[in-house]
């Protein structure tokens, strides 16, 4: 296992020199974020990353994301900007980035309806409540929720999501099937692994598609383009946010398979009708047995990269929801041991 954290660069309050003095914290989790999505990226701003991360001793080589035009998930005009996908990669792996995480969640990537729900303990963390989101009708009303891209207008939202409803399901699977057999052949060619990251939450909201949902849908997914380059990025927190997926069942087929690029550890409290809370990262606190998906990893012989994802806002600190230092911190502390013990145990 490769123990990694996730950067947003030079503006992140969470800086370098924190992150490297996590016990065992080997690689950065970082992407290019001064230019649009669908641009290429300059080489110097890659390469500034790089040497940044390598003065506090860390590697950079995990890339979340590379984000996915919306007019590729459209397969609207997508052939120049799936060029300029493909060249992203190719100075990706100059690099010496080895995984790149993607999605192919339409309008919206992540979505929680608050982003600071205090607990008992007087900790914050983000929740999804479904009585919230039935509330919302993005077609009606002006809407901002967490995790969505604002660079586009209310207005442009709109017009977005009716192409989507249009689109459907199997139009959006077709349009990541061209993705797919352009963009894996580039990433094996450059030693990358592409990870796609599951839909969060893994069911459709206004009315859009979301696609990559479930255990049929990542073997649709894989079946795609037969590569090694093309994987999963296994997020605990977004596909185990409802109870038919079963997270260590889940880890431990695709482990088996080679096809786990990239796990993103999270726990979650799984509610009524869809709604769920993010948790901390231990098993009692939430409804992920985090011990038995870890062990499903290890014995099914995954040795990728894994971050502890969002974590709590605690001890009064500030910062972007999900991503502050403590909580963390605290959750890789916790992984480390668990992937310790684990491997003690069944890797003779
Ligand atoms: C949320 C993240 C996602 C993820 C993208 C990958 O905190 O896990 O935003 O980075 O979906 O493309």
């Amino acid at each position: 296992m490769k123990m990694s954290f996730r950067w947003y660069g030079q503006d992140d309050p969470v800086t370098l020199d924190k992150i490297r003095q996590i016990p065992n914290m080997r690689s950065i989790v970082s992407a290019v974020y001064d230019v649009k999505v669908g641009e290429v990226w300059s080489m110097s701003s890659l390469e500034k990353i790089k040497d940044e991360c390598a003065e506090h001793g860390l590697i950079f080589d995990v890339v979340e994301s590379i984000p996915v035009h919306e007019n590729i998930k459209l397969g609207d005009d997508a052939e120049g900007l799936i060029d300029n996908y493909c060249e992203n990669i190719r100075r990706c792996a100059e690099v010496g980035v080895k995984c790149v995480t993607y999605n192919f969640m339409p309008v919206f990537d992540w979505t929680r309806t608050q982003l600071d729900k205090v607990a008992e303990d007087g900790s914050t963390s983000l929740v999804t409540y479904t009585e919230q989101l039935e509330g919302i009708d993005p077609l009606k009303d002006d809407v901002r929720l967490p995790g969505w891209d604002s660079s586009y207008s209310q207005d442009e939202v709109r017009t977005l999501i009716e192409k989507y409803q249009k689109l459907g399901a199997e139009g959006l699977w077709k349009n990541l099937e061209v993705f797919l057999k352009r963009v894996i052949p580039v990433a094996e060619k450059s030693g990358i692994k592409m990870a796609i990251h599951p839909d969060d939450p893994p069911y459709s909201i206004f009315g859009i598609p979301r696609i990559i949902t479930d255990e049929r849908a990542l073997d649709r997914l894989l079946s795609i383009v037969d590569s090694p380059s093309n994987c999963l990025c296994l997020c605990t927190g977004s596909l185990g946010c409802v109870a038919t997926n079963d997270m260590a069942k889940l880890a431990k087929k695709y482990a088996e398979q080679g096809k786990i690029a990239f796990v993103h550890l999270r726990n979650v409290a799984i509610l009524d009708r869809g709604s769920f809370e993010e948790r901390a990262h231990l098993s009692s606190c939430g409804s992920l047995d985090m011990y038995e998906i870890v062990k499903a990893l290890v014995v099914g012989g995954f040795d990728g990269y894994v971050r502890p994802d969002h974590g709590r806002m605690i001890w009064g600190e500030k910062g972007k929801p999900g991503y502050g230092l403590f909580d963390r911190a605290l959750g890789a502390t916790y992984i480390n041991g668990l992937f310790e013990a684990l491997e003690k145990e069944y890797i003779k």
